[in-house]
């Protein structure tokens, strides 16, 4: 499947010749090659099948012990200034970047294919998609690319129409932590990534090219690229609104996209569809609101935590072509995790007998399945022009402070809601689990230019758009002295999404408080939930002497980022300390 794109197939030529590749090979996407890949990836171990009976199509992958999440401390954005990568990432000068890259590159492919996977980020047809073209080593990232993304074929003839694409070259090396580099180069559309087969690492169509890459290119063309879930909620009069919510990695993205709702709102007439659960971009439409699309094509979820009882909707997919990766075995080989049941599972995600020390999944295990066996997952998903959002809500992991929603007063005050979220760390990513660090709208470790410029990007939106979204914070994550949650969570985060919905549709009133407006016990729907009002009253209420610590913290950490920092972030900083 060579192709009539001169750029394209001049950049294959000469990435085979210096990885010195046995063979290319051009994905098409096709039903055929599909199981060609499965039964490859079968005979030469990389996959595992799992019971065909209970979970058909359904593969594990037991990866590198040392190679389980990203790694920030590896990841680089290479622009010709530094200043530009800005504080918030890790820079080098493109040309060294190149240097480091093309030594670990060469000759690295001697006796492997090189995989050649044009893919498509968005719906095919519409004018938000972007294209790229990942060349690599691994049929594990193949097969993962094909579930994520639309490849192949109908993404080949859009480049060829098109004629721009991200250029993303990896290889999995040789899995030596110290041989690992994840680059990006905003300026030239490209990424380079080394010595890692781990998702976010190696699916270079997700983080590297949906978020780093496209939020630079974003900036420069006025739209968002944003860490976002994307969904959809009908109240009982049939009024549609969509919602668009980031919070840091294993915060709760694909639980919130996919909820069911409790089940007196099912009755009453609820519904919940998803669109996306990781990334969203957004754009002002004609009509003055922003119009949001899911650049993916399926979902890369957390395994532990995912239930019956949190997630049925992410459970129902799961039975069915499905891969999935570091989650334990039961004996009669069905994928296991944490969370799920109370069986014992028989091997750990080392494949070593359980023994019952430490988890038998890894804690940042993972499943990769197609958006289209999500039960709510809706056909606005595949519309060209998107969705119109309503709501954007930004949360984070607070045990303290944070109250349950807060709405901003204006887009200004959302932005700095945004920009200054805080969130413990986890799993999904390397380093110490359980530290509270900033993380603005959920992008510390994806946005691929300076926050300062980030900031200035998303206030300029009051200048694009005349019906912008109302914005929120939540917090799904206090805990009690006890160090228990105290808010159930889950299914029942769909009291706040309705009280959200009705704030953008002017239907209820809210308590202003200095941080932003709040909601009045009365508008919560609480019914069927055995909640401690006194538990309620502590989860909406505003610890003055916290906040202003909080204030002044958030001060200092804008500081931080020099004179790219918008003034008005300082001024809506003064005027929040100014009401406490
Ligand atoms: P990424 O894919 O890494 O971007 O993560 P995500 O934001 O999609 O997170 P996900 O929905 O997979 O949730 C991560 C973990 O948080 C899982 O173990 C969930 O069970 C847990 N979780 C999700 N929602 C809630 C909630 O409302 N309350 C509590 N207590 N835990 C939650
Ligand atoms: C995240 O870490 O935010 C994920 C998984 O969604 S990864 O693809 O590794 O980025
Ligand atoms: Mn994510």
């Amino acid at each position: 499947m060579p192709t009539t794109n001169q750029v394209l197939a001049d950049w294959v030529k000469e990435v085979a010749a210096h990885t010195e590749a046995d063979q290319v090979y051009w994905c098409d996407g096709s039903e055929a090659e599909n199981q060609k890949f499965n039964q490859m990836l079968l005979d030469d171990g990389t996959f595992k099948q799992l019971n065909q009976e209970t979970h058909p199509d359904c593969y594990l992958h037991l990866s590198d012990t040392e190679d389980v999440a990203r790694v920030e401390h590896l990841t680089f954005i290479c622009t010709e200034q530094e200043a530009d990568a800005g504080p918030n990432n890790h820079w080098m000068a493109p040309a060294d970047a190149k240097a480091k890259m093309d030594d670990l590159f060469k000759g690295c492919m001697k006796g492997r294919t090189l995989y050649v996977i044009p893919y498509c980020m968005g719906p095919i047809d519409s004018p938000i998609s972007r294209c790229g073209v990942e060349i690599t080593d691994s049929a594990y990232v193949v097969q993962n690319m094909r579930l994520m993304t639309r490849m192949g074929k109908g993404a080949l003839a859009r480049i060829e129409r098109e004629g721009g694409f991200v250029k993303g070259l990896h290889s999995t090396g040789e899995l030596d932590p110290n041989r690992r580099f994840i680059m990006h180069f905003p300026e030239e559309l490209s990424i380079m990534s080394y010595g890692s087969g781990y998702g976010g690492n190696a699916l270079l169509g997700k983080k590297c090219h949906a978020l780093r890459i496209a939020s630079y290119q974003a900036r420069q063309e006025g739209w968002l690229a944003e860490h976002m879930l994307i969904l959809g909620i009908k109240n009982p009069q049939g009024e549609q609104s969509y919602v668009a919510a980031a919070f840091p990695s294993a915060c709760g993205k694909t639980n919130l996209a996919m909820l069911i709702p409790p089940e007196g709102y099912v009755k009453d007439g609820w519904e919940i569809s998803t669109i996306g659960d990781d990334i969203c971009w957004m754009r002002p439409g004609e009509d003055g609101r922003l119009w949001a699309i899911n650049p993916e094509a399926g979902f890369f979820g957390v395994a532990p935590g995912t239930s019956e009882g949190t997630n049925p909707n992410a459970l129902a997919m799961l039975y069915k072509n499905t891969i999935f990766t570091n989650v334990a075995e039961t004996e009669d080989g069905q994928p296991w995790w944490e969370g799920l049941d109370d069986r014992t599972p028989k091997t750990d995600w080392k494949g070593n007998p359980f023994d019952g020390s430490g988890p038998a999944a890894h804690p940042n295990s993972r499943f990769t399945v197609s958006a289209s066996r999500c039960p709510s997952y809706s056909e606005q998903a595949e519309a060209a022009q998107g969705v119109p959002i309503d709501a954007i809500v930004f949360g984070g992991r607070r045990a303290s402070l944070v109250p349950l929603v807060t709405e901003a007063r204006d887009w200004a005050h959302g932005v700095l809601m945004g920009a200054t979220v805080a969130s413990e760390t986890t799993a999904a990513a390397t380093g110490e689990v359980g530290i509270v660090r900033r993380d603005p709208m959920a992008m510390k470790p994806f946005c691929g230019y300076h926050f300062g410029d980030y900031w200035g990007h998303w206030l300029s939106f009051s200048d694009k758009a005349t019906q912008l979204p109302k914005v929120f914070t939540v917090n799904w994550f206090r805990k009690d002295e006890q160090g228990n949650f105290m808010w159930p969570g889950f299914g029942d985060n769909m009291r706040v999404l309705e009280w959200i919905i009705a704030r953008c549709k002017n239907k209820v009133s809210s308590s202003e408080s200095a941080i932003g407006g709040l909601p009045e016990v009365k508008d919560l729907n609480l019914n069927d939930l055995s909640m401690d009002e006194d538990i309620l009253n502590d989860l909406l209420a505003v610890d003055r002497k916290g906040w202003h610590a909080e204030m002044d913290s958030v001060s200092e950490y804008l500081k931080s980022f020099g004179d790219r920092v918008p003034s008005s972030l300082f001024e809506q900083v003064e005027t929040v300390k100014d009401k406490l």
